[in-house]
């Protein structure tokens, strides 16, 4: 079956930066997060990322060249339908109308 899923960029900790339209893809239920990501950044280039692989997932570590700064303690959160992911990207597992809403912010 096919769903849909809106993902959003948001630059909680990074007022200057340009605003990324969201954007809602179509694909089969059971689609991981970094699948759907991975799909919006080929519409949209602006949605690009980059990953750290670790031995229980992958941890986003820039989108659109924005990197998470571990001084700053800024980083990018995961959250579904407003509730903070408790699992990392390659194992979040959305369903329809769900969004996916990255946000780049102080921990
Ligand atoms: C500190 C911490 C963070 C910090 C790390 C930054 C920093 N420089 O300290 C911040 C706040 C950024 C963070 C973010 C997230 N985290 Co975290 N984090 C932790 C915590 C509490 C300690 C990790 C640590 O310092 N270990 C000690 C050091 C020496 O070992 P390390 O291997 O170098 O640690 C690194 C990795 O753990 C990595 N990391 C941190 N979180 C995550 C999450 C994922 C999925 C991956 C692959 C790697 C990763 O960053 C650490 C520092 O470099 C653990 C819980 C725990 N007790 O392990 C959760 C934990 C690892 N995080 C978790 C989660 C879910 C997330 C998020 C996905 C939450 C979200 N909704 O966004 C995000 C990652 C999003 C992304 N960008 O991809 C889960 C992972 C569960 C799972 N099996 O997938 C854990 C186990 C907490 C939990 N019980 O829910 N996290």
């Amino acid at each position: 079956m096919s769903i849909s899923v809106t993902v959003q960029v948001v630059f909680t900790s990074y007022p200057n930066a340009h605003p990324i339209p969201s954007r809602t893809v179509n694909v089969l239920q059971g689609t991981t997060g970094f699948k759907i990501l991975e799909l919006a950044s080929k519409e949209n280039p602006s949605f690009t990322f980059q990953f750290k692989k670790f031995s229980f997932g992958d941890l986003i570590t820039s989108i659109n060249g924005v990197k998470q700064d571990s001084v700053a303690k800024l980083s990018w959160l995961i959250y579904e339908n407003g509730v903070e992911a408790k699992v990392g990207i390659d194992e979040l597992i959305p369903s329809n109308g769900d969004i996916l809403t990255f946000k780049y912010e102080k921990y």
